[in-house]
């Protein structure tokens, strides 16, 4: 039961959905905070140098949220006018507003990607224009790890070397969106900061699986660390005593990484069980974090089923022909086992009219 008397969701919506755990309340409760526009919050210097560090760079920037991340390095790298290359279903593109192009007057040359978010590497090559006169610059290339809309898919470095070299041999700069890049690196079994040393930045987000309240936090060169931090300032993100919410993105490094596993055998668990039922299909054997696309047989039933399993309580996000499910701290194997049953009959159901 929910507190209010409900019978409890089981919400697969987002990991966007972990609530703080005790420890962090603590944490937050206790932290030692002082103005941060002067540079002078202790936990939040600490979170940056922290960060820094389990990723391999030099310096940090707390920002409120992985979109803001995305934002500040974006327009950290590029010029109005630039062109920020990266594919067409990464979340930048697909889901942050335009903002690169609306407030930094970036343009977003998209290339195509495979199911798994792999990159053509020759779509991209022909895409990048030569330096001349009438052409936009090429000057970043943005990957996504893991990828949201690829299933979860983790790119280790070999993985994302053909796109970086064709992006390193045009001078460009690369940038990971790396929401959940600690999810790769738990799945891959390597460190962060291997999968972060092929890029210049990257963004990684507290706020999902590691469980934290608010923020993300970007990583790069000290430069280009002071550039984002006025960038940062530009789009109204400065803050002054946030060593409180810092301090839970402590927590987070140093506990919450390693479960992370449990989710992702969770999501696992949870694609075995949907890839037996009918009229839905499941790449089972491209689950390797926490995210599972169900796609529906025709066209346009993902807010349909949606719908239908909210009725029944478990939630899930749906739109064109697919819902999308995700595992987090929160959601357990009986949870995941019972997710099942709920649609299983629901689609059944379905089958039968
Ligand atoms: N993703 C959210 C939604 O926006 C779809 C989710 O529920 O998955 N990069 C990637 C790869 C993301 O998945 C997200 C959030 C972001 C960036 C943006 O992070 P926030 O929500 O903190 O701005």
């Amino acid at each position: 039961m929910a507190s209010n008397g409900a019978p409890r969701a089981i919400d697969l919506r987002s990991d966007t959905l972990t609530q703080p755990t005790d420890t962090m309340r603590r944490a937050m409760a206790e932290a030692e905070v002082g103005d941060d526009q002067y540079g002078e919050d202790p936990t939040v210097n600490r979170l940056e140098a922290v960060a820094a560090e389990r990723l391999g760079k030099e310096a940090g920037l707390f920002v409120v949220s992985g979109s803001m991340g995305n934002l500040v390095s974006v327009l950290a790298w590029c010029g109005r006018g630039d062109e920020a290359m990266m594919g067409a279903d990464a979340h930048l593109l697909v889901n942050e507003m335009g903002a690169v192009a609306g407030f930094g007057g970036v343009q977003i040359r998209s290339v195509p990607n495979d199911h798994r978010g792999v990159l053509d590497a020759e779509a991209m090559e022909l895409t990048i224009s030569p330096e001349a006169g009438m052409f936009p610059r090429a000057s970043l290339l943005c990957l996504e790890n893991t990828h949201n809309r690829a299933n979860g898919a983790a790119f280790s470095v070999e993985a994302m070397r053909p796109a970086v070299g064709v992006a390193r041999a045009h001078g460009m700069a690369v940038h990971i969106d790396g929401a959940r890049i600690f999810n790769a690196a738990v799945a891959l079994g390597v460190p962060a900061a291997e999968l972060a040393s092929v890029a210049d930045s990257v963004t990684f987000c507290l706020s999902k699986g590691l469980s934290c309240p608010v923020g993300s936090v970007v990583v790069g060169s000290a430069g280009f660390i002071a550039r984002a931090r006025r960038v940062r300032k530009m789009a109204g993100g400065g803050m002054r005593q946030a060593g409180i919410l810092a301090a839970a993105g402590l927590v987070a490094l140093d506990s919450m990484v390693d479960r992370l596993a449990d989710d992702h055998a969770n999501a696992k668990r949870l694609a075995h069980g949907l890839a037996g039922l009918p009229g839905l299909s499941v790449a089972e054997a491209e689950i390797h974090t926490n995210i599972v696309y169900a796609e529906l047989d025709g066209d346009g039933g993902g807010p349909g089923l949606a719908a239908a399993l909210k009725q029944r309580g478990v939630l899930v996000n749906g739109r064109f022909n697919w819902v999308r499910l995700v595992t987090r701290r929160g959601v357990t194997a009986e949870d995941v086992d019972e997710a099942v049953d709920v649609i299983g009959s629901v689609v059944r159901e379905a089958a039968a009219v």
